[in-house]
């Protein structure tokens, strides 16, 4: 069983085995969470994408998958790249947004990682409604057989923590 849980903060302050990032499929950096994470990790993790955009990920990580680096100079052994749809109002790409979560937890049991930390992927800078990101990545989670033991979401302002809150119960 994964057991859910939530924290109201930063997520490259979590102490945890992988941390999950919402990145793009140039697995290059940006903004949000990602600036973030590659800003306090340090140069590894650039560094490794740079590889991994070399050698397997030469036209980008596609929409809803995941990959994994090192996690630099973070307090936690791996970053999962996970890159999510832009929300769309013509078209639901619901399901791809519940692929980044079932690939990161994928990507983890691949590494024998048991504590995971999540961001509201999509529902920042890809303009994802908080509430709807919240009830699937919640169900997404509940509904994947996973070894990961601890799926810890880290929602950055309490709007976003009670999203999340809402759905755990
Ligand atoms: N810790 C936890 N949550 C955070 C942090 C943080 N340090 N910083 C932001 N958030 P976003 P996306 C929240 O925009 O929507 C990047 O440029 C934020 O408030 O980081 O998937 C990538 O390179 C929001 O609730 O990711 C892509 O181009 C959530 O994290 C694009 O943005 C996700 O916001 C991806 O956009």
């Amino acid at each position: 069983m994964t057991t859910i849980t939530l924290v109201q903060g930063d997520i490259t302050r979590q102490s945890v085995d992988a941390i999950v990032n919402a990145a793009n499929s140039s697995l290059l950096g940006g903004g949000g969470v990602d600036g973030a994470i590659h800003r306090r990790g340090g140069p590894a993790i650039l560094a490794e994408c740079r590889k991994l955009r070399a050698s397997q990920y030469g036209k980008g990580l596609r929409t809803g998958q995941a990959v994994a680096t090192t996690a630099g100079e973070l307090d936690a052994r791996w970053v999962i790249h996970t890159v999510g749809p832009r929300y769309s109002h013509e078209e639901d790409r619901s399901e791809l947004l519940a692929s980044c979560y079932r690939e990161s937890l994928r990507i983890a049991d691949e590494l024998g990682a048991r504590t995971v930390a999540f961001p509201a992927v999509s529902a920042g800078i890809y303009g994802w409604p908080m509430e709807d990101a919240a009830r699937i990545a919640v169900e997404t989670v509940r509904a994947t057989e996973t070894s990961v033991e601890e799926a810890r979401f880290v929602l950055f302002d309490e709007r976003a923590y009670e999203a999340f809150a809402a759905r755990v119960g």
